[in-house]
């Protein structure tokens, strides 16, 4: 019910005409008694009203203090309370669709499907430690071997989804690297398509790092211009390199860019790619097509086959090839996201953790079961899994772990 109203103060002076609703304890959010008051949006009102209620033992809530109450009460578990958070925060489809169906239940419901299966075999285990003189017949262990191998497998399928699940929640990273003046900036603004980083004739201009949000096929990509790679640089250029040699493992993707009209471009090329053999996840842009003749970009196809390398070729100037590279960005991209139809995916990193710690101990299960070890070693390390698929859901949690998980909500919610 919505009452119309007023707010007073002490001397009886009319502050606002509000509406306030009542929502019952167990029909509430919170699962407590809750008022919402709905005063005139001004921020002089609001204060005028907050300074009224502040004078009855009443304080500001903390961030994300109603859904941590909500978690307490019962009403939802951790895995819902986080979805909260990822939901408001969601940036693109994918990652506001993930979020919605964990907290509808998906996550949590898998989770405890994984629970009541750990506890079943849990179960068999500690009748093994009653009954110690009945040995475990082949028949059985099979049975036990076949039990655990489904939670192994199925906490790994988790683990792997992490993957793309961090490219949901974060964006897929792009990170363009490559020698000084190459023309890193220059693609970084094209594919802006604004002049946002600096672009100069002399080699070391970019010293930091540079981050923007593009949208390349309905997919959210963060993309980070860096400070040119090479050995003879001052401090400030070194710093840079730092970063950009970060940015560059972080990276989902790494375009490294060469400037082919350079002579030496193959012979630094093939040096650079020792490093860039370790990323594994590098396309190589060959740029400033327009100002190398013909005839050499043809003997440059041939010389990047040679060298084992796909390389597409580009001109940030003239803007040829730049299609063919979103392309390309694309497709690895699309090879990348999974089909949230049909796959549970897990996008938090304390969920992916949680499921390591479990796999953990699954394992050494395993082996214990294999090797007919005593039942009663079995059975800790059933329940070392079972603690950990439980902080993930919030059946077993600590005040740190949910100090850490609500301080990311904002007030209000
Ligand atoms: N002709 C030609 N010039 C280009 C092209 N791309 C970049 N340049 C020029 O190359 C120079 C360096 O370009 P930047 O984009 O600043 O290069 P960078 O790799 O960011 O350089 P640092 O930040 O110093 O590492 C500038 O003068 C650009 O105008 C291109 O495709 N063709
Ligand atoms: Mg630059």
């Amino acid at each position: 019910m919505l009452y119309y109203g007023s707010i007073i103060d002490n001397k009886k002076n009319i502050i606002d005409e509000v509406t306030t609703v009542h929502m019952p304890a167990g029909k509430s959010y919170t699962g407590q008694d809750q008022a919402e008051i709905f005063c005139h949006g001004g921020q002089f009102v609001l204060k005028q009203i907050l300074q009224e209620i502040y004078k009855y033992d009443v304080r500001p809530a903390e961030p994300g203090e109603f859904t941590r109450r909500a978690f307490l009460a019962g009403r939802i578990d951790l895995t819902k309370a986080e979805a909260v958070a990822d939901l408001i925060a969601s940036k693109t489809e994918y990652s506001y669709r993930s979020a919605r169906d964990n907290l509808l239940g998906e996550l949590s419901q898998h989770i405890n499907i994984l629970r009541d299966r750990t506890i079943i075999l849990l179960a068999e285990s500690e009748a093994a430690i009653d009954y110690p003189e009945e040995d475990l017949d082949t028949v059985e262990k099979k049975k036990q071997i076949k039990s655990i191998d489904y939670l192994i497998n199925n906490v790994k399928e988790l683990i792997d989804s992490y993957r793309s699940g961090k490219i949901i929640k974060e964006g897929y990273k792009i990170a363009i690297a490559g020698r000084p003046n190459a023309g890193k900036s220059s693609l970084f603004n094209l594919l802006l398509n604004q002049s946002r980083a600096i672009v100069t004739p002399t080699p070391g201009t970019t010293r930091d790092y540079l981050t923007e949000w593009i949208e390349l096929d309905g997919h959210a990509v963060s993309l980070t211009d860096t400070a040119g790679l090479r050995r003879s640089a001052s401090a400030i250029e070194k710093s840079g390199q730092q970063f950009a040699e970060v940015e560059m493992k972080r990276a989902d993707m790494v375009i490294w860019m060469a400037d082919i009209s350079k002579k030496s471009w193959k012979a630094t090329l093939k040096s650079d790619l020792k490093k860039l053999n370790k990323l594994g996840h590098v396309l190589i842009v060959l740029n400033k097509t327009d100002i190398t003749n013909k005839m050499a970009i043809k003997y440059i196809s041939f010389a990047i086959k040679e060298l084992g390398i796909c390389g597409l070729f580009l001109s940030c100037k003239t803007k040829a090839g730049i299609k063919s590279l979103k392309h390309e960005l694309i497709n690895s991209m699309n090879k990348n996201m999974p089909d949230l139809t049909d796959r549970l995916i897990v996008t938090s990193e304390r969920h992916k953790k949680k499921l390591a710690g479990s796999l953990k101990y699954f394992k050494k299960a395993k082996v214990g079961i294999e090797k007919e070890i005593s039942p009663e070693l079995i059975t800790f390390e059933l329940r070392q899994a079972l603690n950990e698929i439980d902080e993930i859901t919030g059946r077993v949690y600590t005040e740190d772990i949910l100090d850490e998980i609500f301080s990311r909500f904002c007030i209000g919610k």
